[in-house]
């Protein structure tokens, strides 16, 4: 199996997504049976289908943890992690999913560019987003408990990203820093597990090749952008990225 050279010089970023997860048990979102096949998008992933029917959405969100909190890290999860310990700050982790399994497997740096499955915040004021593994399976919508009482009492709400919502302007920041601290050097960016279908995750690889880094795809089948990329291989990840950098 073709393998990337990693020097003292080298950076490496890493874009995971759901694929990652798989092999814990936590389904994806485009591939058959995946959560896009059972829920409507719009219905669960968006800030109109949350104003809707907020029921819906965290009945959605209140499974995924359940299921969630019983999944562990798997042998691609701990395969980044020996890389970071390997690297240090010339490692960085940037994270499609909301599930924590990078941390829970003792990832550091990271960057969980859609939010996090395990973090509420309330909908309408600006208290500080709070660790929440609370499960709502009977059509609760829990409350806020700051905003209560002063007139502008709002629903919490899971602390993800939604469709049409931006992502936070300092994790796209801290990315884009080590872009350029990369290519100063030489910088390695390896995507995997991820179908290339959301933005502006989908674009990084566009933006290191732009910064003349070298550009790595782990999936288990080739994805539509496969070809944006300089090196595909072709597997589950669990299997995969141990043997890449074991
Ligand atoms: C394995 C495997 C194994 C299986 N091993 N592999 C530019 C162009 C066009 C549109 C846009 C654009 N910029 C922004 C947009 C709009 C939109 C967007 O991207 N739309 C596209 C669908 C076209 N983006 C946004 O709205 C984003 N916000 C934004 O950019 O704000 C500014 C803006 C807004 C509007 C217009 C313009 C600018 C926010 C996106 C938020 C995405 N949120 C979700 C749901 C919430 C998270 C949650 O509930 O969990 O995040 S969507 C869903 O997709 C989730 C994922 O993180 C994300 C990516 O999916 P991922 O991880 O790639 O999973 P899959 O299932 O697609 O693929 C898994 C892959 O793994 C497959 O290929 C398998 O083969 C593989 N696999 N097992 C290795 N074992």
């Amino acid at each position: 199996m073709e393998r990337p050279v990693i020097d003292d010089d080298t950076f490496v970023l890493v874009l995971t997504g759901a694929g990652v997860s798989a092999e814990s048990g936590i389904p994806t979102f485009r591939d058959a049976n995946g959560l896009w096949e059972r829920h409507r998008v719009e219905d669960v992933a968006s800030p109109e289908g949350f104003r809707r029917d907020p029921t819906l959405v965290w009945r959605f969100y209140s499974q995924r943890r359940a299921a969630a909190a019983g999944c562990a890290p798997n042998p691609g999860h701990h395969a980044l992690v020996a890389l970071e310990r390997r690297l240090g700050d010339r490692f960085l982790l940037a994270t499609q999913n909301v599930d924590g399994l990078h941390r829970r497997a003792g990832s550091e740096r990271v960057v969980e560019l859609h939010g996090n499955l395990f973090t509420s915040r309330c909908a309408c004021c600006r208290r500080a987003p709070f660790a929440d593994a609370s499960v709502y399976a009977d059509g609760t919508v829990p409350a806020c408990t700051e905003c209560q009482g002063r007139g502008d009492f709002g629903p919490l709400r899971p602390h993800i990203v939604w469709f049409g919502e931006i992502l936070a302007s300092d994790d796209l920041e801290r990315v884009a820093a080590f872009v350029d601290r990369g290519a100063a050097r030489r910088l390695l960016f390896l995507a995997a597990g991820t179908s290339g279908n959301v933005y502006p995750a989908a674009g990084l690889v566009d933006e290191v090749r732009g910064a003349g880094g070298d550009t790595w795809l782990v999936n288990a089948e080739p994805p539509a952008n496969v070809a944006r990329f300089d090196h595909f291989i072709e597997g589950p990840s669990g299997v995969v990225l141990p043997r890449l950098f074991g």
